[in-house]
């Protein structure tokens, strides 16, 4: 059977026949022209541009692809296949190329370096001591010296090792001092390292002489206090203490840790954990004792608690009161450094400015 003529037969093929070649040879000449650029190509930069000109909005090959539809049905498939194949191939070439420029420029980047292993390394400067660690251990030095030994407990402590065995049951005026932070019922941030004393004192037995270092926590905050702050407390338990032997080994460390002979008095005061009680000065290191606006014109300054260990103290260990005595004194760090460097805000120490912390190095 021969093939039916169709309605327009002039018109139709050579409509198609007219596009094909026309669009055919445009697809084959960009791609030509593609490749060549894509070779010559010495940047990504160029690269990209080519990218732009082919396959943008505005590119040629993308204009390529909308014709597409224009075509009769029966052509449409081909040419559109041929378009995204040519798509697909300048892609690649575009990926081959970058690839190849980038290990080229890291190729003559390479080749160009030059390590100089005889250059002297990059200083970190040095760190310092901060001011209070400094006088953790000039006091632990000092106290060792003489035979006190270094004890650490709990920063988190219950009820009985804070308050209870140091004489401070629960109605006790000294709780509302101690502001204490309670983490949850009978569980304490320690307020002072006493407890530390008592648990050494539960498991040591006399004779004993202990420092104890450490973080302690005050619900208290303005500019003369922080919640938390550094105390080292010392205890000597023996058959023959006497407030003789606290006086002399205080005044000794006193004039040790400032390296003067300064003048030390003991006033009478008073804690629940010691009896009798005192609280230690020394002649104010700014004026000398003439009187100034550190000493607010006295011409002593407060440094340090002490007193004779409460047998109440004593009896909440199984320590026999009859047998031993024993002395006990707790000091502030952050005090006694604000005195020896001359700092006048206790701030300082908490806000680690290097400019502040060097000039400790
Ligand atoms: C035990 C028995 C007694 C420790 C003591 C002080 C006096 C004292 C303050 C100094 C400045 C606290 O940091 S501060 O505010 N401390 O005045 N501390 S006697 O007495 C003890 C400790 C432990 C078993």
């Amino acid at each position: 059977m021969g093939k039916a003529a169709p309605a327009f037969p002039f018109f139709v093929s050579g409509f198609d026949t007219l596009m094909k070649n026309e669009l055919g040879k445009r697809l084959s000449a960009i791609v030509t022209e593609a490749t060549t650029a894509i070779a010559e190509a010495s940047a990504t930069s160029d690269l990209e541009k080519i990218r732009v000109d082919l396959l943008g909005r505005q590119g040629s090959l993308t204009a390529l692809l909308k014709s597409v539809g224009t075509l009769p049905e029966a052509k449409r498939r081909s040419f559109g296949l041929a378009v995204n194949e040519a798509k697909d191939s300048v892609n690649g070439q575009l990926e081959q190329r970058r690839v190849a420029l980038a290990t080229s420029q890291r190729a003559a980047a390479v080749e160009q370096e030059v390590i100089d292993v005889t250059l002297p390394g990059r200083s970190t400067g040095q760190g310092s001591v901060h001011p209070i660690t400094r006088s953790r251990r000039r006091i632990e030095e000092i106290f060792t010296r003489i035979g006190f030994n270094v004890v650490h407990g709990p920063e988190i402590e219950d009820d009985f090792h804070n308050f209870e065995a140091l004489n401070i049951p629960p109605d006790h005026p000294a709780r509302a001092m101690h502001d204490t932070f309670y983490l949850s019922p009978g569980i304490v941030l320690r307020t002072h390292t006493s407890p530390v004393q008592i648990r050494y004192m539960e498991t040591q037995d006399p004779p004993l002489q202990v420092i104890a270092p450490g973080r302690v926590y005050r619900c208290d905050s303005d500019v003369t206090h922080t919640p938390m702050f550094h105390q080292v407390e010392g205890l000597a338990v023996d058959t023959d203490i006497s407030f003789a032997d606290l006086k002399g080994v205080l005044t000794f460390f006193i004039r040790e840790f400032f390296e003067q002979d300064l003048p030390v008095r003991f006033r009478p005061s008073y804690f629940p954990f010691t009896e009798p009680s005192a609280e230690v000065d020394i002649g104010c290191v700014f004026c000398k004792g003439g009187g100034c606006r550190v000493c607010q014109q006295s011409g002593w300054l407060e440094i340090l608690g002490c007193g004779m260990v409460h047998p109440e103290v004593f009896r909440h260990v199984g320590i026999d009161n009859d047998q031993y005595t024993g002395y006990a004194f707790g000091l502030g760090i952050e005090r006694l450094t604000m005195l020896r460097y001359g700092v006048d805000d206790l701030r300082l120490f908490f806000d680690n400015e290097i400019a502040f912390l060097r000039q400790f190095s």
